[in-house]
């Protein structure tokens, strides 16, 4: 749920990383944090274990502008990916405004980005959120590795809603505020609406 602070004149979106164990949810975070400026950003909170998976989540907050006089500040999440870690995964959903499947390219964690589609369309849903109207898009990530699944055919597989979708290698940040620009798009388009 955003929040909206009249007095400060600043409208709050959580957007949540949503995606597999080791996709590259993280990896994403910390280039957009790499790359804003001092001034637009927040720390970035990271709860790693000592192999740097995501224990609980991650946190970076950021301003993207404002909109008749409103500053806009997204508090962009990542969930822990690994499968026994759900309990973290629905916590860390709830109130969010917006959300960015990573999926993973390869071939052998094809069977792994279903299961998280899965996953986060029952945790929405444990949150009276819905998985076919949250402002959502998609990263297809690791295309620099050799052994992926074609595009069109991960598409087809995870892209029900036929949402915007983005090639990643968010090692090297391609493909990285490509998804950033339209989950934030979506999410002020929805506000609107709302409002
Ligand atoms: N080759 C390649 N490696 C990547 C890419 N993106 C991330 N990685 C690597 O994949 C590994 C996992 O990345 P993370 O960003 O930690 O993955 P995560 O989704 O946060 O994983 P969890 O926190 O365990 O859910 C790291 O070694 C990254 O460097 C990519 O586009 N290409
Ligand atoms: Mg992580």
């Amino acid at each position: 749920m955003s929040f909206i602070n009249y007095s400060a004149k600043e409208i709050n979106c959580k957007i949540v990383y949503y995606g597999a164990g080791l996709c590259g949810k993280t990896t994403n975070l910390s280039y957009i944090y790499k790359r804003t400026s001092p001034d637009n950003k927040g720390k970035m909170i990271s709860l790693a274990t000592e192999t740097e998976r995501t224990l609980f989540f991650d946190f970076l907050p950021i301003s993207l502008g404002t909109i008749n006089g409103f500053r806009i500040r997204f508090h962009l999440y990542t969930v822990p990916g690994q499968v026994f870690y759900d309990a973290s995964r629905k916590l860390i959903l709830r109130g969010a405004d917006g959300v960015v499947f990573i999926a993973d390219s390869q071939v052998e964690r094809m069977e792994a980005n279903i299961e998280s589609v899965e996953n986060l369309r029952k945790n929405l849903a444990e949150h009276h959120l819905d998985y076919n109207t949250i402002p959502y898009a998609i990263q297809y990530n690791k295309r620099d590795i050799d052994d992926i699944m074609p595009i069109e055919e991960m598409n087809a597989v995870l892209n029900e809603r036929k949402v915007p979708y983005f090639e990643g290698i968010a090692a090297t940040g391609k493909g990285v505020f490509e998804a950033l620009r339209e989950i934030g798009r979506a999410v002020i388009l929805d506000l609107k609406r709302k409002t």
